[in-house]
């Protein structure tokens, strides 16, 4: 019997790669997507399917992790043996300004999935993923954070995960639900929203590269990520719900770098060498050497400065997790490290901004976008 996924965030990053990797072992995947004014399905147009089809595998339903009568009705159609939630906003630099509709959407909309499924009776048929994450961890209590290492959340984010994190832990232990969480520690891929930092680094170093941008502004250097890629982390969330037991894992590559130093990464990609000249907010990234002949940038030249808008009301300054128990329980190890996944973001950034020079050299002229 093929088997029935609903993806909340079918349009994210995740979800994307979620969408691909349960359509190849032969699910039928059903995805809740909001009502935007623009397209905003960019990232799974590839896997599209005419509804009007026969044999049908992937669908769209019309969704917000607000409505609950919608998701009630979306999971009753649907009747899915397995329900992952990564519908979230999940910047968490936009969670201190979006505060209310940050603990609506990522903590009572974990609550309005659960409830769904006690309200129609499906506690022994569905199982549910619970996109949990390493910002729980937030101020640093203990290296490396496995499951045990206890919470202390830095943002509205954070909180709203915590809240999503215990509510998928209680319906598991109060209504027999199999509902898990995956603790995942940050994981970037060519995918990556544009205004986390991995991908505003990969995408400016391409365009200063290409002569497109002049400077790339950024926040704290010094904060250090677990990162992973996307591809390897959605293996895991399915990998999660096929397990005899539900329970919770971390799930990270369990080595940390600085921010700084994926930066350094970035420009090595196109033969550029980023020195930084001093600490602190006036900090400054200098190109120290250009060895390519492809994109050639003067010597000496900054590409790299501060901003401190980027900087947050509080911060989580360093994230290494340990991920023993999926590797064990699991099987789970990545397949890409940092220089693979730095690899595939330039190459993907380098590529498509060739093509905007191109456009821009006949006249057309290049979106601006808010970072
Ligand atoms: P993205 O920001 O790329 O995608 C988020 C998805 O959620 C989008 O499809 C978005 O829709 C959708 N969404 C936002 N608000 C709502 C809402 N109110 N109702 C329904 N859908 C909504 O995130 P990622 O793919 O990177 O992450 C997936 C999940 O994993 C998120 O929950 C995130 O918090 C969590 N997570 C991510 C990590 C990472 O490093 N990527 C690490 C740990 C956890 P739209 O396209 O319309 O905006
Ligand atoms: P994070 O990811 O907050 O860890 O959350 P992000 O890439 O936004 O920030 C990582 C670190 O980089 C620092 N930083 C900047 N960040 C952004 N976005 N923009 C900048 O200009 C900049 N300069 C420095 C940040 O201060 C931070 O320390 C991500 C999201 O995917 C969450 O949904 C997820 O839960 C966690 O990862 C695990």
């Amino acid at each position: 019997m093929k088997k029935i996924a609903l993806i909340t965030g079918i349009t994210g990053q995740d979800g994307a790669y979620l969408t691909e990797l349960l359509l190849s072992k032969g699910y039928e995947v059903h995805g809740i997507k909001r009502r935007s004014s623009l397209f905003n399905t960019d990232r799974i147009d590839h896997l599209y399917q005419d509804p009007h089809d026969n044999d049908v595998r992937l669908t769209l339903h019309y969704g917000d992790l607000s409505d609950s009568t919608n998701l009630i009705r979306i999971i009753q159609q649907v009747q899915p043996d397995e329900i992952y939630n990564l519908g979230a906003m999940s910047h968490v630099k936009v969670s201190f300004d979006t505060p209310e509709y940050t603990a609506n959407a990522d903590g009572i909309g974990t609550l309005r999935l659960l409830e769904a499924i006690r309200i129609l009776g499906l506690e022994k048929k569905t199982k549910i993923y619970q996109a949990s994450t390493s910002e729980l961890y937030g101020l640093v209590q203990a290296v490396p954070q496995s499951e045990t290492t206890p919470f202390y959340p830095r943002s509205p984010y954070a909180v709203a995960k915590m809240y999503a994190y215990w509510i998928t832990v209680n319906y598991r232990e109060a209504y027999g639900i199999y509902a898990c969480n995956g603790i995942l520690f940050n994981h970037e891929s060519p995918l990556r929203g544009e205004t986390f930092v991995t991908r505003k680094i990969t995408r400016a170093t391409a365009k200063i590269a290409m002569g497109l941008q002049d400077k790339l502004y950024l926040g704290n250097l010094d904060a250090q990520r677990d990162w992973g890629h996307a591809k390897d982390y959605v293996e895991a969330m399915y990998l999660i719900l096929q397990q005899e037991k539900p329970t919770d894992y971390v799930i990270a590559t369990g080595i940390t770098t600085r921010v700084r130093e994926f930066v350094r990464m970035a420009f090595a990609e196109v033969g550029i060498r980023v020195e930084f000249k001093g600490e602190g907010v006036d900090e400054k990234g200098y190109v120290a050497a250009c060895e390519s002949a492809d994109f050639q940038i003067e010597i000496g030249k900054e590409v790299v400065a501060i901003d401190p808008k980027y900087f947050r009301p509080t911060e989580v300054d360093l994230l290494i997790g340990d991920p023993t128990k999926s590797k064990t329980l699991l099987g789970w190890t990545p397949k890409y490290d940092l220089k693979m996944l730095v690899e595939d973001m330039m190459n993907a950034d380098v590529d498509h901004f060739r093509k905007e020079k191109l456009l821009k050299a006949s006249g057309y002229a290049i979106k601006n976008q808010y970072e």
